[in-house]
């Protein structure tokens, strides 16, 4: 039978960079998963009729969040729901079947790379018919009728068993419980040689792939060992656990030490890449070698030849703002267009619905392609193994021969974390009414060329971002600094700063980028704001 029950606005539920997140115990409370899901249908017109791919990364709370959904979408009318076995499916693999079965878009249950459990966060990603994450101005939408709700819709129905592949109904809705790995790896199949990676792991190429713990240790395993050859037990914290085993599931130099610390030990393998909790997110590693996400997506780039699905050409590259200015070297020389977005994926897809790009990626350890409208952890590791195949060369070959070619961009994030929220938002502001006064400035022997707000104007829809605020200085260095959108508590400051340098390529990050850092501290008052002297996390 279908209920209705009376709510209250809980009035915080506006969506960031990826999709609503909060602390599980927020998710938790009473209405509050029901009135934000119930305000998303309201937002797009209601659900009657309609289609939708669900799945998430398996983190707590991901269960009965599943159960909830499919008895609101049964009340609302939907015609059918696609979802996962056991209610699991990556960021990427959700995508693809909204975008291969043509459903009006789909919902995945994930904080991302945010820690899990019952003390750590969770999230809910919602993607229309193009498979990518909505526009601001309908995410604005939601968000304004979850400050209105009086009210959702729900089935009293008993939960429904998602253990087993096949359909059944609920109310009148239909639910089809899917292989969700299967049409992800068909989809890779068509992208990539599998052949010629088969016959890499035949050679003898070893990789350790890190699964944290999180969604995507299924599909690694069956891709890589199962199909590709890979050495059993190469795929490492395979099984999805509802805490990640503790793990914060974001794959970088920080939170998967284990894997660097690994690689860069006498045990290490030829290559290893980790993802994150859903799976959009990669790191990739060569034997004692770590690659920045921005140099990987400007080396994917000037290889895109080695891969059937791009070697005939592809219409253009975009990154984030952010993320360092490699890959447009690359596009430059290549005569393709390079786009600038702001931080977060949504922006790419109307770059890539209008065929403007092919690739794009963030310095946030995402890179994808237009085969779906997310960024994808597999597909970016697959890239990396496709060239290693086709060249026989090792990762750090590959990126000390781009750093020939093109010089090496010195790259860094640096967060500040757990600020208090008026504090942050006050330091940008106060910085971005400064901006204008530091034109031409020397700061610890770095001329200022030009400081502004980014600002981002949309080639298709014609929307306007503003996001971050940009010092670029006369030899090409820079520094963003923008507030996460992410967060489940306080504010996040992250500060990017890259360096380009031409002839030197064996300098320590670190180093290199220290006198630009001390810059951006002086010139945001970081220290003084925030009584931080060092940032708490560096990238
Ligand atoms: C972060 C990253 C951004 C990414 C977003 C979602 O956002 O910086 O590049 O798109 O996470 O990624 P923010 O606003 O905290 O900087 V995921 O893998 O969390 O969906
Ligand atoms: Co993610």
């Amino acid at each position: 039978m279908i209920q209705t029950i009376k709510t209250q606005p809980y009035g915080d539920q506006k969506m960031g960079t990826g999709g609503l997140r909060k602390k599980t115990k927020v998710m938790m409370q009473e209405n509050y998963f029901e009135n934000f899901i119930q305000s998303v249908f309201n937002a797009i017109g209601g659900v009657k009729g309609k289609t939708y791919v669900v799945g998430g990364d398996g983190r707590c709370f991901n269960a009965e969040a599943i159960q909830k959904f499919i008895k609101m979408a049964a009340a609302n009318g939907a015609k059918k729901l696609l979802i996962g076995q056991n209610g699991y499916m990556s960021t990427p693999a959700g995508s693809n079947l909204i975008l291969k079965n043509k459903t009006n878009g789909g919902f995945t249950f994930s904080a991302s790379h945010n820690p899990g459990g019952i003390n750590g966060d969770f999230g809910v990603k919602y993607a229309n018919e193009t498979g990518g994450q909505v526009p601001t101005s309908i995410t604005d939408k939601i968000y304004q009728l979850s400050k209105e709700i009086t009210e959702y819709k729900i089935s009293d129905a008993a939960d429904v068993d998602l253990s087993q592949i096949g359909f059944q109904k609920i109310e009148d809705m239909e639910i089809e419980v899917i292989d969700p790995i299967s049409d992800y790896v068909t989809m890779l199949e068509k992208i990539f040689d599998f052949n010629a990676l088969k016959n890499l792991f035949k050679s003898g190429f070893s990789m350790r792939f890190d699964a944290m713990n999180a969604i995507t240790g299924p599909y690694a395993t069956r891709i890589f060992e199962d199909i590709l050859g890979a050495k059993q037990g190469s795929v490492i914290r395979a099984t999805p656990l509802p805490d990640f085993g503790g793990l914060h599931p974001d794959p970088n130099l920080v939170y998967d030490k284990d894997l660097v610390d690994f690689m860069y030990s006498a045990q290490a393998t030829d290559f290893a890449g980790a993802n994150d909790g859903d799976g959009d997110r990669n790191m990739i590693l060569g034997r004692h070698f770590f690659v920045t996400p921005s140099d990987s997506l400007a080396i994917l780039t000037d290889n895109y030849q080695y891969v059937p699905a791009y070697k005939n050409g592809i219409y253009g590259v975009a990154k984030s703002a952010a993320t360092s200015t490699a890959v447009c070297r690359v596009a430059q020389a290549r005569n393709l267009p390079c786009y600038v977005v702001p931080t977060g994926w949504k922006y790419f897809v109307n770059l890539m619905d209008s065929n403007r790009i092919t690739l794009c990626g963030e310095e946030s350890f995402g890179t994808g392609s237009s085969h779906i409208r997310e960024k994808d952890g597999i597909w970016a590791i697959l890239f990396w193994l496709s060239i290693i195949a086709a060249t026989g060369k090792s990762v750090e070959q590959i990126t000390r021969e781009h750093w020939e070619k093109y010089g090496r961009i010195y790259y860094m994030r640096f967060d500040f974390e757990g600020l208090d929220t008026s504090v942050a938002d006050k330091l940008m502001t106060d910085l971005e009414e400064k901006l204008p006064s530091l034109k031409d400035k020397y700061f610890n022997g770095y001329e200022i060329q030009n400081a502004a707000p980014f600002v981002y104007n949309d080639p298709v829809d014609g929307s306007t971002t503003k996001n971050g605020l940009v010092i670029d200085f006369k030899d090409g260095s820079k520094i963003t600094y923008r507030l996460s959108g992410t967060g489940s508590s306080g504010a996040t400051l992250r500060v990017y700063i890259e360096s380009p340098d031409k002839t030197n390529f064996n300098q320590d990050t670190q180093q290199k980028l220290q006198n630009l850092l001390k810059t951006a501290m002086e010139v945001a008052e970081i220290s003084i704001r925030t009584g931080k002297t060092k940032a708490d996390v560096n990238t």
